[in-house]
């Protein structure tokens, strides 16, 4: 599945027959090829869902053991009560396996890389990022870069989030009461990952929440994140005080058991924070923080995902769950950012991600939200520094609040702005920010918004393959191979289409000039003929005007009739 005909699909080999990295290949006009990274896996049929890519691996290393009643029970403290109603049963896909259980251990990629073992999941990545595997395992080892892979999701391809390697984006979905089916969602899903999403968070609340991420998570390629609170809510019939710490350690066990591979905990929202948001413009706009802030001010006690935090990180490491530790109280408006209550949280982030490490659990820390540019990088520095380098995973941000409708661009702008100075993830927004839920429309302009966003960064952070992209689809466009600069670019489509409204014949496919300029003024075309005309003897020493009297002799014009488009 890949979204243009110049497009083919190619596997890069590992150490091992099973390790076999997909990557995109763009054939060329001239020949050449341009090879990609690639997000969107092999292509499922969402009744059938897609191969588990992971599952010997997993298994070789006794990550999981076989599902045997008795045994079971025992492995799981008792926990397999909470099975009941989970995934294995429910999934009537062709490609349904009993779940096996987990096996009592800790099974963390970042165990693995601290007791200096290379697993399978970390060459994948390595080859992803063409990069050598030592420099993923040190940093795993280290908490500066996560694999986010459930035990149970093996249908992902391993993917890494660390600000040494390429910036990557996350797609939100997810149904609400009001809106939208399961098909719909796994195919927002497909379609995210068609554009090159690299996780994807699904937000599903209302009913059928359960079944709905059972599809989404069996027919997704890359790692799917959740945030737990929403469905715990659901629970208690949406009455924040009614939440419970076992309510929600069940809703949480409950979701390991499905696969999901990173869970957004809103743990930093203490209850002295809570009033530090009473004069800002906008107060808490988190959902899982306002949740949170309300449980807090209603029991007037410690926020219970706080309290009971080291027991999450021991559910955690037996299924290799991530945590994105949420940033409940994020500005909602550039007035609110960078305040006594954002900075507070950061700070208690800060204290968890080290609770987290100790159980060598993996972590990011999500960050804002809205904040004017000059106070961008102020919230990466801090961040690295209080988190010890633990990746960044923020929300945009958005620069400046005046454009709903266009909030994917006010959002771009901050984002790339901080993955320059070491985000390591953007949570895509879409144009319907503020106002809506995302169309599949929506998902796509978002995505590629955030691609774009992204891939700016890894050009100015120097990352060594970003800018070979800009390269290639540069020399395209000078040498007027519309065809290869349409291949190349992150949304072909839109490019070709762009292009045919006004030169729609094909001759005008190898023309020497678009109608922007016409074909009198093409620059590129100036810049061509006067490289070819003058390239042996244009040195500093020749004499400008010798040179201006040379131009005119020759013709004095530097424009040659194209051949009229058919
Ligand atoms: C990312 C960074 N900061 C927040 N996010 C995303 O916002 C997070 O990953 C999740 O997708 C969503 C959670 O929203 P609330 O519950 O904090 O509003
Ligand atoms: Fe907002």
């Amino acid at each position: 599945m890949t979204v243009h005909a110049a497009h083919t699909r190619i596997h890069v080999p590992g150490s091992r027959p099973d390790i076999a990295v997909p990557q995109t290949r763009v054939q060329l006009t001239n020949n050449e090829t341009f090879d990609r990274y690639a997000t969107e896996g092999p292509g499922s049929r969402p009744e059938v869902g897609l191969p588990r890519l992971r599952a010997d691996w997993v298994e070789e290393r006794g990550d999981t053991v076989s599902y045997t009643g008795r045994e079971v029970q025992l492995l799981d403290n008792g926990r397999s009560a909470l099975r009941r109603g989970a995934a294995a049963e429910e999934w009537q896909g062709e490609n349904a396996q009993p779940r096996k259980a987990i096996s009592g251990r800790n099974v963390t990629q970042m165990h693995y890389a601290r007791r200096g073992i290379i697993t399978p999941e970390m060459e994948f990545v390595a080859i992803r990022e063409g990069c050598d595997v030592e420099l993923v395992r040190s940093e795993l080892a280290a908490g500066r870069a996560i694999i986010p892979l459930n035990v149970n999701h093996p249908e992902a391809e391993p993917m890494i989030i660390g600000k040494r390697f390429l910036v990557k984006v996350n797609a939100n979905i997810g149904n609400s009461a009001v809106t939208s089916s399961i098909a719909e969602e796994v195919d927002k899903l497909t379609w995210a990952v068609t554009w090159g999403a690299d996780t994807v968070m699904d937000l599903s609340t209302g009913d059928d929440i359960h079944t709905t991420r059972e599809w989404i998570i069996r027919n997704s390629p890359v790692p799917i994140g959740t945030v737990p609170i929403y469905q715990a809510l659901e629970k208690v019939n949406g009455e924040a005080d009614k939440l419970t710490w076992e309510i929600f350690r069940d809703t949480v066990i409950e979701q390991c058991e499905q696969g999901v591979d990173y869970m957004t905990i809103h743990a930093g929202v203490l209850l002295p924070y809570v009033p530090m948001t009473a004069d800002r413009v906008t107060g808490i706009v988190s959902r899982g923080g306002s949740i949170m802030a309300g449980w807090c001010l209603a029991h007037h006690a410690e926020n219970f995902l706080y309290t009971h935090f080291d027991e999450l990180c021991e559910i955690f490491t037996q299924y290799d769950v991530s945590f994105s530790l949420g940033d409940g109280l994020r500005p909602g408006s550039t007035a609110d950012a960078n305040d006594e209550a954002q900075f507070s949280e950061l700070r208690t982030l800060a204290e968890l991600t080290e609770r987290a490490w100790r159980h060598d659990v993996q972590v990011m820390v999500e960050g804002p939200g809205h904040v004017p540019l000059n106070l961008v990088e102020e919230n990466v520095t801090l961040q690295q520094d209080w988190c010890k380098g633990a990746p960044f995973y923020t929300l945009g941000p958005l620069a400046t609040d005046i454009a709903p409708g266009y909030d994917h661009i006010t959002s771009a702008i901050g984002a790339a702005t901080i993955a320059m100075h070491g985000t390591a993830m953007l949570c895509y927004v879409t144009p319907k920010e503020h106002l809506g839920l995302p169309n599949r429309d929506d998902v796509k302009t978002g995505v590629i918004t955030y691609k774009l966003s992204a891939h700016a960064a890894d050009v100015a952070k120097g990352h060594p393959r970003a800018r070979d992209w800009d390269d290639a689809l540069s020399k395209a466009r000078f040498e007027f191979r519309w065809r290869d600069q349409f291949a190349l670019s992150l949304d072909p489509h839109t490019a070709e289409a762009f292009h045919d409204e006004t030169l729609p014949a094909e001759g005008s496919k190898t023309a020497h000039f678009c109608s922007m300029c016409g074909p009198k003024f093409c620059s590129m075309k100036i810049s061509q003929d006067v490289r070819t005309r003058f390239a042996s003897d244009l040195t500093p020493e020749v004499g400008m005007k010798e040179k201006s009297a040379e131009f005119v002799k020759l013709g004095g014009t530097v424009y040659v009739e194209p051949a009229a488009p058919a």
